[in-house]
């Protein structure tokens, strides 16, 4: 069984790498729930799928499926992913899994950060969520990685960081009252500090317009480089992103890092408006307790929700309108990656994109200190 440990991250001389560092792999879990994946998760599988597919030709991947999905799940992925048994309520691996940290000397180890649904009981989608609390712990036995209980509920779509001590959150996500309402400002910095090893919090305002994670800040902005940070966007003024796109570019114009280092800001416009069709919306099960979904209502889309893969971008393609443009300005930012698009909506239309049903284990020159039981 993993060790939990006692101290915290920044204590033991860990911290957080940014996500461009080189990894070991990555994670995913397989869509099933038939309240948020429309036809009982059919097309929404076929999309992981090809996630899955396109991550795999850059690194090793794994996909934790339930016992009774395992066999279809098992026979569609490519053989070369690895496929566990896994239990879980939903498939969102960033925000279930852990988020690891690594230390000058190679050890890799996890943060297992408290779940609950984006929300709980007041505002949450879904209830319950104790299979989802217990993904990180899993991953992390799996991978023979130590593990952090930390205390804060927290999600790791909420948090970016350049992987030089700072960190880039959201003020909608991070201080809201669903979340750890007990907990000042101040208080959940000093918690980012210690689990995640960073030295430097930059606030933004809200995230992503009707973003039902409460505005997470890899639908809003990421680092794509230390001093370098890529922010959705629309000229659009009476888009209501326009305001919220514009709040960040102010504050990321405003913001130092942790190097004292001012920020470069690029631009990457989003698809869209993009909205929920009816035929979509009908292939939803209503269950009480699940967040309904309405034909009709704005969808987060987002091109800043991709993953960045050891020499690849896996990027969604949302618009066919929008796509190439994106396409263009990932390959212009990330020269030395080569960009791969895979069909975003379905995925979408669960409420995230790649970045979010994804999550990357740091490479590490040795995954257990030797002390560990
Ligand atoms: O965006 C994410 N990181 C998770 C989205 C959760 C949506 C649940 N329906």
């Amino acid at each position: 069984m993993t060790h939990t440990l006692a101290g915290t991250p920044a204590a033991d001389g860990f911290r957080m790498p940014a996500e461009f560092e080189p990894h070991a792999g990555s994670w995913m879990l397989w869509p099933e729930r038939p309240d948020n994946w429309r036809e009982a998760a059919r097309p929404a599988q076929l999309a992981f799928l090809q996630v899955a597919a396109a991550i795999a030709q850059f690194e090793p991947v794994t996909v934790g499926v339930s016992t009774a999905h395992y066999t279809a799940a098992r026979a569609l992925l490519p053989e070369r992913v690895r496929v566990v048994e896994m239990a879980h309520d939903d498939s969102w691996m960033r925000d279930v899994g852990p988020t690891c940290v690594v230390n000058g000397r190679g050890a890799v180890r996890g943060v297992d950060w408290r779940f609950n649904a984006w929300g709980g009981l007041a505002g949450g989608l879904y209830f319950p969520w104790d299979q989802d609390d217990l993904v990180a712990r899993k991953v992390l036995d799996i991978e023979r990685l130590e593990r952090y209980r930390a205390p804060l509920v927290n999600e790791g779509g909420a948090i970016h960081v350049d992987g030089q001590g700072t960190a880039l959150v959201t003020e909608e996500c991070l201080l809201n009252a669903n979340r750890n309402p007990h907990l000042e400002r101040s208080e959940v910095e000093r918690q980012l500090r210690d689990y995640l090893g960073v030295s430097h919090i930059i606030w933004l305002g809200k995230g992503v317009f009707n973003d039902e994670t409460d505005g997470h800040i890899d639908n809003l902005a990421c680092f794509v480089r230390p001093g370098e940070v890529c922010l959705t966007w629309t000229d659009r003024r009476r888009d209501p992103q326009h305001a919220i796109s514009l709040d960040a570019w102010e504050r990321l114009h405003e913001a130092r890092d942790a190097r004292g280092r001012r920020l470069k800001v690029r631009r990457l416009p989003m698809p869209g408006p993009l909205t929920l069709h009816a035929r979509e919306a009908t292939g939803l099960v209503a269950r009480e307790g699940t967040r309904a979904r309405a034909a009709g209502e704005r969808l987060a889309a987002s091109y800043v929700n991709f993953y960045i893969a050891n020499g690849g971008i896996v990027m969604p393609l949302l618009d066919a309108r929008t796509d190439r443009a994106a396409a263009q300005r990932l390959k212009r930012l990330f020269p030395a990656r080569r960009v791969v698009g895979v069909p975003g909506r379905e995925i979408l239309l669960g409420g995230g994109n790649i970045h979010c049903i994804t999550q990357q284990v740091p490479s590490g020159t040795r995954t257990r200190s030797p002390s560990a039981t």
